[in-house]
């Protein structure tokens, strides 16, 4: 394993405070100013030291709570109804993990809420109900359980449920903290409150079928994909083929980018998102990279060692894995396949030249597991 050096190494700030030293930060301080060498080791760290924790959402405990929002608040009231997930080490800025946010929204049958648009992006995974609807810069998307969609950064969106009868719960991910952190955040309430949708559902869907670039496609200049939506059985069935033609990775098992499919790259600029399929039995070897990850259990059943940490999940489960913490995935089923969603913000990592990745050297791939 990597050893970490210790702050007395030479080259490293090992300044014993004094009454001098005290009373010269204190005339600093007094002029808005300090001494790099009293914070120096702290900002900057041997490797990363993220402020959240690994953390699992349980599906079946939040569930209840989100319903009891319906009753509790207006959608008109909340703008959006909406449960965030919030990590412990995190609660200052509203993130799950490093700079996303995610949260559990429910819409009632019949409901629908008001058009906004803001510089943040946003994606979305379906949980539950087959009413959903969400309207994207006048484009107008049906989405169902486990389906993936996204709200680039900038667009118009507005979203409600049809159902006669069942509510709609999905999970959304933003990168709202990174957003913030970068004081980078606009937001504007739509001028009409609801934009008109084009006639043609799904467009984005039925325009990037089949692997194949209709003609005009080159035209398209936003930094985001066109392809708006991403439904399950086809993500499903592309995992199974993908399995049949590839052993996948010793780390993540059976695993697919969602994709723009004018580059090949991810969705949008600032966050990145997976399918991914453990086979039955598999389990992975351990890793660790830069770039945090949300991940949602979307079929089966397993667990994944965090930190040392073992995390039980279920389907609609949620955790968490920091930057730099290890961890590997278990699919103890002999009989079933089991897949993970997960979002991160991978894009940014790799765009500003901050991706590191490193295989768990020990026990043949995998931790000792502590709790
Ligand atoms: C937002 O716009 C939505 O449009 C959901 O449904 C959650 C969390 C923070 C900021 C904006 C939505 C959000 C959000």
């Amino acid at each position: 394993m990597t050893t970490e050096q210790d702050d007395t190494a030479l080259g490293r700030a090992r300044v014993t405070d004094t009454p001098e030293l005290t009373a010269y930060y204190e005339e600093l301080g007094a002029l808005d100013a300090g001494a790099l060498w009293t914070v120096a080791n702290d900002i900057e760290p041997w490797y990363p030291q993220p402020r959240s924790v690994p953390v699992l959402w349980r599906y079946a405990e939040l569930r209840p709570l989100v319903h009891k929002a319906l009753g509790l608040v207006r959608a008109d009231d909340a703008g959006r109804r909406v449960v965030m997930l919030v990590n412990p080490g995190r609660r200052d800025v509203s993130a799950a993990a490093g700079l996303l946010y995610t949260g559990l929204q429910i819409m009632g049958p019949g409901e629908a809420m008001t058009a906004h648009r803001h510089q943040a992006a946003a994606l979305r995974f379906v949980h539950e109900g087959t009413g959903a609807w969400t309207i994207v810069d006048g484009q107008k998307l049906k989405v169902g359980p486990r389906d993936f969609a996204i709200t680039p950064g900038g667009t118009w969106h507005e979203h409600g449920n049809e159902s006669a009868d069942a509510p709609v719960i999905w999970q959304d991910g933003l990168d709202i903290p990174l957003v913030n952190a970068l004081d980078a955040g606009f937001y504007e309430v739509h001028p009409e409150l609801h934009q008109k949708p084009g006639k043609v559902v799904n467009s984005s869907l039925l325009t990037y079928a089949a692997h194949l670039l209709p003609y005009g496609s080159q035209k398209w200049s936003r930094p985001y994909s066109p392809l708006l939506a991403f439904p399950w059985e086809p993500t499903y069935e592309a995992l199974l083929g993908l399995a049949k033609a590839e052993e996948g990775s010793p780390y993540d098992g059976v695993i697919a980018e969602y994709t723009n499919p004018l580059t090949g790259g991810p969705v949008m600029p600032t966050m990145g998102a997976h399918m991914q399929l453990l086979r039955p039995g598999q389990a992975t070897r351990a890793h660790r990279h830069t770039g945090s990850v949300v991940y949602t259990a979307a079929k089966g059943r397993g667990f994944s060692v965090i930190a040392g940490r073992r995390f039980e999940w279920t389907d609609g489960d949620i955790f968490c894995v920091p930057s730099w913490a290890w961890h590997e995935h278990h699919n103890p089923d002999p009989s079933a396949d089991a897949c993970l969603f997960s979002f991160n913000d991978f894009p940014v990592m790799r765009s500003l030249g901050f991706h590191r990745e490193e295989a768990y050297p020990d026990h043949g791939g995998h931790q000792p597991v502590t709790a």
